[in-house]
């Protein structure tokens, strides 16, 4: 996979992807890395790359002809025009489905906004996708772009050690993770689970699935409407539901419970 991010800030970018798992599949040539920087392509003497926005408002917006240049520059190098990800918070939310279908490509460019936006007449003219990282704003799109690197070069074979992959498989089901414990065994007075010990590998497998289809109750019920649930699924989440209110292992409010009871309803007759 290369990776070629457009910025104004290089240095960002380079600092922020030298590191960890991500800075070993470089150094292997898994993965290759080269920012462009826009202000390279200036066409104002002064080396300006933004000015004002018509209509007025506030802040500036990068134009169009430094942006356009930077990414033919590119595309002239490469012989082909290659697919460009506009990182904006008017983008599609970016997801792990998206991460894998990214991670197909041979060559990926990361266009980068700051100030206001970017002049809307080159996004019409390079941008292939446009993707936000999630419902909050930020300076730029610098830490979107890392954001999504990170995670699509995880889905590159060879990235990940075989013992790393493991990881993938658990939101490939859409369940979040159950919790992990090691040593000591106690801790400040916290025991660990006691089935962890037992070296009973059936039982440790069923209550680390019951742990992530409770956690994914709690935090992403909307996670939870594309669950397989199998028949022992279904039983966990029968005496969830059950269970007095607040009482027991695993406490679930009136209206984690009624969801619960619809869930299973419509899954009984499926
Ligand atoms: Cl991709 N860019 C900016 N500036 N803010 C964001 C974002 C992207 N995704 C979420 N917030």
């Amino acid at each position: 996979m290369n990776y070629y991010v457009m910025t104004l800030f290089p240095e960002m970018i380079e600092q922020g992807m030298n590191t960890s798992i991500i800075g070993r599949a470089m150094a292997k040539g898994l993965l290759t890395l080269t920012t462009l920087n826009i202000r390279e392509y200036s066409v104002r003497g002064d080396g300006r790359i933004d000015d004002y926005p018509y209509g007025g408002g506030a802040g500036m917006v990068m134009q169009a002809e430094p942006v356009c240049r930077t990414y033919e520059s590119l595309s002239e190098q490469l012989g082909y025009r290659p697919r460009l990800i506009y990182l904006t918070p008017q983008g599609r939310v970016f997801n792990q489905q998206m991460a894998k279908e990214f991670a197909q490509e041979k060559d990926l460019v990361f266009l980068c906004g700051h100030y206001e936006g970017i002049d809307e007449r080159v996004l019409e003219e390079i941008a292939t996708d446009f993707v936000s990282i999630g419902d909050y704003v930020l300076t730029g799109g610098e830490l979107p772009s890392m954001v999504m690197m990170d995670s699509i070069s995880r889905m590159v074979p060879g990235v990940l050690s075989n013992q790393e992959s493991g990881e993938t498989e658990s939101f490939a089901g859409n369940l979040l993770e159950y919790p992990q414990y090691s040593r000591p065994e106690v801790w400040r007075g916290k025991a660990v689970p006691p089935v962890l010990l037992s070296g009973h590998h059936g039982n440790v497998d069923r209550w680390r699935r019951d742990q992530s289809l409770y956690r994914t109750l709690k935090s992403r019920p909307d996670l939870m409407e594309d669950v397989v649930l199998d028949k022992k699924d279904r039983k966990f989440l029968q005496m969830v539901t059950d269970q007095p209110e607040m009482e027991g292992e695993y406490p679930i409010t009136e209206e984690e419970a009624r969801f619960l009871r619809k869930l299973l309803a419509i899954r009984k007759k499926t």
